[in-house]
């Protein structure tokens, strides 16, 4: 293991006058590209101008049915894979959301300050909800847990895709609610969503965001995925019925959505790249190129790592207990503003 467990030179409580970065993910399946570029590259960006704080948010996948064994699998492997994209646990706190029960504790409190009809817009339920055969009260209640892990934190800026969006202006409305109704408690935060690849597209069905829990094979790419099959799938990706290449993700979503794949692998503004092309074969072709050269020293690290995973549980541990100080710190003040014993 190259790390060590320890936090190099850092202090229990960050300075107020640093930037606070929280955002988290759910062990949910295999990380895709999407995740990747709508989210991890800022995480791995952030790290090094901000106090960051990254989590396997193991809880929040619990809202739909998991094998244990496999959820316990995914966690570990998840935790292994942010450290091959270039999460650095000397500068960031990696850590897994229950191992710090402050987490529930809060969500519990938020769910209490908002209302089942804020709750019900959450477009992310409906869209969870639709089609599934149980819906677990979790499923619904999702976003106040999702709040409380923002604002246990002091986080100032919470990098995330596109489809989080509306949480996060949620987790701001539970904010700035309970700082009015309870006294000054939480800062409140706000959203960074990257310029280009905030929402990337299903290679299948460019109207749906590609997601590691749809059972889309063809349309997903797996970071972790033989670069052989990357490359064949973005060939095979569904293009638009003209041959035009050209940036207009409503008009044109297939090939726009390769466009911001490019985009963001590679720099470049996509509408920009899309004038050096005037077919979609080398279009494609470029893509395939770009994403499999942006995954490969990813599952380089993912290799080396996964060959020897027994550093990782320390380094979680240590993470967890950086992550539980300022946790339960906050938590005396959250418990004393409520009218609760403080213990
Ligand atoms: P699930 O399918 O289980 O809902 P997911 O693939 O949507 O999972 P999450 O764990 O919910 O992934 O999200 C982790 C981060 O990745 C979030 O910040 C989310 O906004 C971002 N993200 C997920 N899918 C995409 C996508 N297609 N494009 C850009 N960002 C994405
Ligand atoms: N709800 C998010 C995952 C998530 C998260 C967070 C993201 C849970 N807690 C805190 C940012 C900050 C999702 O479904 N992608």
């Amino acid at each position: 293991m190259i790390w060590s467990a320890q936090r190099a030179q850092t202090p229990a409580l960050a300075s107020p006058l640093v930037t606070r970065v929280f955002s988290g993910i759910k062990p949910t399946g295999p990380v895709q590209l999407g995740n990747m570029l709508g989210a991890l590259r800022t995480w791995v960006e952030d790290q090094h101008r901000a106090d960051s704080f990254y989590c396997v948010v193991d809880l929040h996948a619990l809202t739909i049915p998991q094998d244990p064994e496999v959820l316990r699998r995914t966690t570990l492997e998840l935790a292994q894979l942010l450290l091959a994209v270039g999460i650095d646990p000397t500068v960031a706190t990696l850590f897994i959301q229950s191992d710090v029960s402050e987490h529930t504790e809060l969500a519990w409190m938020l769910e209490c300050t908002v209302s089942f009809g804020e709750l019900r817009r959450m477009t992310q339920f409906k869209d969870k909800s639709d089609d599934a055969e149980f819906v677990s009260a979790g499923l619904f209640t999702y976003p106040a847990l999702m709040a409380a892990d923002i604002l246990l934190y002091d986080s100032d800026e919470v990098p995330v895709g596109e489809d989080q969006r509306q949480h996060l202006e949620l987790t701001r409305d539970i904010a700035t609610r309970f700082n009015s109704r309870f006294g000054e408690t939480f800062v409140v935060p706000r959203a960074t969503v990257p310029k280009v690849a905030a929402r990337v597209m299903d290679l299948q069905d460019p109207t749906r965001k590609m997601s590691k829990s749809d059972d889309s094979p063809q349309g997903t790419i797996l970071v972790l995925e033989e670069l052989g099959q990357v490359a064949k799938k973005i060939r095979r990706a569904v293009t638009d019925t003209d041959n035009e290449v050209r940036f207009d993700p409503v008009g044109k979503p297939g090939v726009s959505n390769l466009l911001s794949i490019l985009s963001a692998c590679t720099g470049g503004d996509p509408a920009q790249l899309a004038d050096q092309y005037d077919q979609y074969g080398p279009l494609k072709a470029d893509v395939a190129e770009a994403v499999v050269e942006y995954l490969r020293p990813i599952q380089e690290r993912y290799a080396e790592l996964a060959a020897d995973p027994s550093g990782v549980h320390a380094l979680l541990a240590a993470g967890a207990d950086r992550a539980r100080a300022l946790a339960e710190a906050k938590m005396i003040t959250v418990r004393d503003r409520l009218g609760l014993p403080v213990r």
